[in-house]
């Protein structure tokens, strides 16, 4: 219970949602931020509506938003979203805003890792300028040959690049090293080991997880709702369910180049400016890929996106007709 003295009064003070549900944020106060009568030892949540915001500003508040609260309410851990302070990023999927790095788990095997679909997600991140942590787990499944495939592929691809296993206890520490202070978001496929690791990570069974369909391979999409979970003091990771596909948003073929950072260093020895790196006589990056400089895996990935990106704008084009 807390208990002020002048409930009259509006005080407003800096925190941080950690969760979103049911029409409710659950903001913890900034370390620095002391509240009248709150235990000071032990971090509390309070549990807030965000009234008025969206009419006023025309903004949903997000998981990882850094907001002003009060508690105008008198005697307990209720209070109100007065303002959403500015966003230093925010992401589509899963919601969540404010994010410093983004966690990318992979299983070594059990399910057999798409590298396609890990690199549609290196390119979103690096997109938005999020950097990104590539772990594959499970290595107790793997073979050396496996792992030194990876770290072939993924060597210049402005990851940093972990192997672990969350059931051997391997690699964790690495991990969690990179983890302090910063506010994470996970992704991977099902099945990954995303929650098993976090478990990992944290020492604690915070994370149900699942065991793998029989029947698919895959694991059953057992983590459902999006929240901050606090590994250590002051590290927050945001778990979120698996997924197949991805999409890119707002993304240029044009500027993809950009975004593989093997490739991009390459793309002045192209004969013409604007080269695509596909079809065109002169191409710096085909020259290094056939000299084995760039993973053909990568730009295998490259092409595939650029067509992907060169065909919605086609048919965006088309439609505007
Ligand atoms: N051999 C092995 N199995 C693991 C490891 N990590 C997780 N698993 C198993 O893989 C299965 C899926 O793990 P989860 O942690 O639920 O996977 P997830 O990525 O959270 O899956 P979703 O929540 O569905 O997205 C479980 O049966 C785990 O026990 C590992 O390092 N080695
Ligand atoms: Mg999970
Ligand atoms: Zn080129």
């Amino acid at each position: 219970m807390i208990h002020r003295k002048d409930p009259g009064v509006r005080m407003a003070y800096r925190g941080q949602i950690i969760k979103a549900m049911s029409g409710f944020y659950y903001v913890r106060p900034d370390r620095d931020e002391k509240i009248e009568g709150s235990p000071s030892e032990e971090p509390v949540t309070f549990q807030c509506r965000a009234k008025g915001i969206f009419r006023r500003n025309n903004i949903t508040p997000l998981v990882g938003d850094r907001v002003l609260f009060d508690l105008t309410e008198t005697d307990d851990v209720e209070g109100n979203v007065t303002e959403i302070l500015d966003r230093k990023n925010f992401l589509i999927r899963p919601r969540v805003a404010n994010v410093d790095q983004a966690l990318v788990i992979f299983a070594l095997h059990t399910p057999e890792p798409a590298t396609e679909l890990l690199d549609r997600f290196l390119v979103g991140m690096r997109s938005k300028e999020i950097p990104v942590i590539l772990v594959f787990n499970k290595d107790d499944l793997g073979n050396e040959g496996d792992i030194e495939g990876f770290r072939d592929i993924y060597r210049e691809a402005g990851v940093k690049l972990l192997f672990t296993s969350a059931l051997e206890h391997s690699g964790i520490d690495g991990v969690k090293e990179l983890l302090r202070d910063k506010l994470t978001t996970v992704a991977g496929p099902s099945g990954a080991g995303k929650s098993s690791l976090i478990n990992a990570l944290s020492g604690r069974e915070l994370m149900s997880t699942g065991d793998l369909s029989r029947k698919t391979g895959r694991g059953k999409q057992t983590t459902r709702h999006t929240e901050l979970i606090e590994i250590e003091d002051g590290s927050f990771i945001i778990d979120t369910p698996g997924f197949s596909s991805l999409e890119f948003d707002g993304l240029e073929a044009e500027k993809l180049d950009s975004l593989f950072p093997e490739i991009d260093r390459y793309k002045n020895e192209c004969y013409f400016t604007g080269c695509s790196h596909i079809n065109e006589p002169g191409c710096g990056v085909k020259n290094r890929l056939s000299e084995g400089l760039i993973p053909k895996e990568r730009y295998g990935s490259y092409v595939l996106f650029y067509k992907e990106l060169a065909a919605v704008k086609e048919s965006r084009l088309r439609s505007r007709k």
